[in-house]
């Protein structure tokens, strides 16, 4: 069909805000709140130099991952030491992950948790050997008090208000006039005077008819993961419900794709285990309620033939039982029909009642609540709805559809500088601690790749080591000038020609959802993630692919690409629900193609390649790193040295 363009004959046109800043900080979640903070700090120190600008989608009080609260903070080091955390996470990530920005997180985390402490998040302490809540618990980490830890890296809190505490620092920091809210970035901006350098950003917002280009020397990109990218488990009665936060939708992909920036470890995703139908995080149940799983039979999946059958195919990683190799090995229950999968909360509760009295064990069912009340109230509701009451019944668990993300158990993401002082090789290093292969464009949380489990104060952290980078760049490049060839009309045009097609055509069928010129953003979703569930390793093929599907997956995705362009939206909230679609379509068609080179199946459990079912660490230990170039559109995919830091 012909492309259409907008010059606002049928819609109306946007009025339109241009804002020139330094740094501009894109989203407003764990990563973005720290790098507005640290940066704001870095500034002063500076002289308040530069101008520091931050822009979100929704409203940053409860933007992002942690938007409903979280019960546990996932990366607290403690009395451990950096090389060991990257040994975990090594294990975890199947042996490639990038060690030196592993390390270097792991050495700042823990001033990022004392900060949220010191803003007022409370944080379970261990007193006479009991667990008391944050709010009654004497004294600070900081000051030597001893958390709850649930795992080796994880620490109890009640974390309802998690975001709203950490947002509200980064506010007072900021300050309200240099933040804007419900402003959806649609992309970045190159420089047209220099070469592979950023420039800026556009977008629009979502409540005005408003089109917003900013002008930066600097960006910091902290939009989160991709969700909703996978057809969801959840259907009709439950659509829009995923474990992942929905509106985290690729934008950080996406936008960083465009402009030309490298990938890596794209092929990975997340396949997290959750309380069937309700999404519900199992990590405090099996690490702090000691809960165990089991087929139906009441057999322990990850032992016995399962077990001696992922060694036989997968090697030494089956035997560390990292989290893709848990869901594997659930997996082939549910496939022999051993299912379902029972978590036994029961049993953990009455275990943990032999050693409580009355009192303690009244307390510790309100935490079993809370800690879904805190982080995932759904499922709160599906236990109620199911008539389970946790303490008595058993619940399922099952592996839910696939997220695109790098800072939970995942790492697909952008290929970072890393810091300077750690030996590491010079691959890994060119100048700026998270810089991405772009000048100026800084990746942070989610989208900086091959470092995953930071989880919400690993986010955080990252966000502050970028904040204080940011400065440094500007310093070092105080004379840039972003040049914007491309004028204030046509990226206007660009961003509003879904309303201009939707009313040009809106007449031509007597249903307006249904047209032969346009797609509506609902459809649209439907087909992506319909095309990745069947042919890039959805639920539907229990993560099974390989090339010819791939092959055959990527070609549609080619079809569905170009009808994006031919989306019709009546009102805002299609506006945005067409450009997050967009940013999905880029973020799976990066994963697929990433999934596509790697001719092996390194993370069993998440995906699979059925033409190359096994590990091959002779070929393959290495990253697979991507880059699109924006001039050409071409898309090249390609090893880069994996290099151990930290010995074994
Ligand atoms: O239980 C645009 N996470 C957990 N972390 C923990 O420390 N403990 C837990 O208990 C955790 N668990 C958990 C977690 C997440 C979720 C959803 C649940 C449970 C149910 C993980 C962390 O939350 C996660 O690692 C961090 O939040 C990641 O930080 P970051 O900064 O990468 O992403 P974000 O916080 O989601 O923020 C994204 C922001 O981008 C905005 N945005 N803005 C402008 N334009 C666009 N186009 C944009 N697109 C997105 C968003 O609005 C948001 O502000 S448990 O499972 O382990
Ligand atoms: P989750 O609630 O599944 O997101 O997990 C929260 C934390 O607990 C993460 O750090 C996980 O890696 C960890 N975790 C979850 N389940 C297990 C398990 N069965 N064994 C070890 N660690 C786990």
């Amino acid at each position: 069909m012909e492309k259409e363009t907008c010059n606002f004959s049928y819609c109306e046109k946007p009025e339109i805000v241009e804002i020139e800043t330094d740094i501009l900080i894109v989203g407003g979640g764990m990563s973005a709140c720290g790098a507005a903070f640290e940066a704001v700090r870095w500034n002063q120190a500076a002289g308040d130099k530069f101008k520091i600008t931050l822009v979100d989608k929704a409203a940053m009080d409860r933007s992002g991952a942690v938007a409903m609260g979280l019960s546990a903070i996932n990366t607290y080091m403690g009395k451990n030491d950096p090389e060991d955390y990257v040994r975990y996470v090594r294990s975890d990530l199947m042996g490639i992950i990038r060690e030196d920005l592993v390390y270097d997180l792991g050495r700042v985390v823990d001033d990022s948790v004392w900060l949220f402490e010191k803003w007022g998040l409370p944080i379970w302490k261990k007193e006479d050997g009991h667990s008391v809540d944050g709010a009654t618990a004497e004294g600070t980490l900081k000051g030597g008090a001893t958390p709850v830890n649930s795992g080796r890296w994880q620490i109890m809190i009640n974390g309802e208000s998690y975001k709203v505490i950490v947002a509200e620092a980064a506010k007072a920091a900021l300050g309200m006039d240099n933040i804007y809210e419900r402003i959806f970035i649609v992309k970045y901006l190159l420089d047209d005077a220099v070469e592979n350098r950023i420039a800026g950003a556009v977008g629009f917002s979502v409540r005005e008819n408003k089109v917003y280009i900013f002008k930066c020397n600097t960006l910091l990109s902290g939009c989160g993961g991709a969700v909703n990218v996978f057809r969801p488990r959840s259907s009709q009665e439950g659509q829009g419900r995923a474990w992942y936060p929905v509106w985290n939708s690729g934008s950080g992909y996406a936008t960083g794709i465009q402009v030309g920036a490298e990938l890596t470890l794209m092929e990975n995703r997340f396949v997290p285990a959750r309380f069937k139908d309700g999404y519900g995080p199992v990590g405090a149940w099996f690490l702090f309620f000691k809960a165990k799983a089991t087929n139906a039979a009441g057999e322990d999946y990850c032992t016995g033939e399962n077990f001696d059958d992922a060694v036989k195919k997968y090697g030494a990683y089956a035997e560390k039982l990292g989290t893709c190799m848990r869901n594997h090995m659930m997996m082939m229950d549910m496939k022999a029909g051993k299912g379902p999968i029972y978590i036994h909360t029961d049993k953990a509760m009455a275990e943990l009642a032999k050693t409580m009295d009355k009192k303690q064990m009244k307390h510790l069912e309100a935490e079993a609540w809370e800690d879904f009340l805190d982080m995932c109230i759904g499922q709160a509701g599906v236990w109620a709805g199911n008539d389970i009451e946790p303490d008595l019944k058993p619940s399922e668990i099952m592996p839910t559809e696939p997220y695109l993300l790098g800072s939970h158990a995942g790492c697909a993401g952008f290929w970072c500088s890393g810091p300077d002082d750690l030996s590491s090789p010079d691959h890994y290093k060119w100048g700026y601690n998270r810089m991405s292969t772009v000048t100026g464009l800084f990746m942070m949380g989610d989208i900086c790749g091959a470092s995953g489990h930071k989880f919400s104060s690993g986010s955080h952290a990252e966000g502050r080591v970028v904040g204080k980078e940011a400065i440094r760049f500007c310093g070092d490049n105080a004379d840039f000038k972003p040049t914007i060839n491309q004028n204030a009309d046509e990226l206007a045009g660009e961003i509003y020609l879904p309303f201009e097609v939707y009313e040009k055509y809106k007449t031509y069928s007597t249903a307006p959802e249904v047209s032969p010129h346009y797609i509506k953003p609902k459809m649209l979703q439907a087909r992506l993630q319909k095309i990745a569930d069947e042919y890039f390793g959805g639920v539907s093929t229990w993560y099974m692919t390989s090339k010819t599907m791939l092959e055959a997956g990527l070609a549609q995705l080619t079809m569905l690409k170009e009808d994006a362009g031919l989306t019709g939206a009546a009102d805002l909230h299609e506006l945005l629900r067409a450009w997050e679609n967009y940013h999905r379509i880029w973020s799976i068609e990066a994963h697929a193609k990433h999934i596509l080179f790697r001719e092996e199946s390194r993370y069993p459990g998440y995906y699979y390649r059925g033409d190359h079912d096994f590990i091959d660490d002779e070929n393959w230990r290495c990253f697979v790193n991507s880059k699109y170039d924006p001039k050409t559109g071409e898309w090249p995919v390609f090893k880069k040295d994996y290099v151990q830091m930290v010995s074994d």
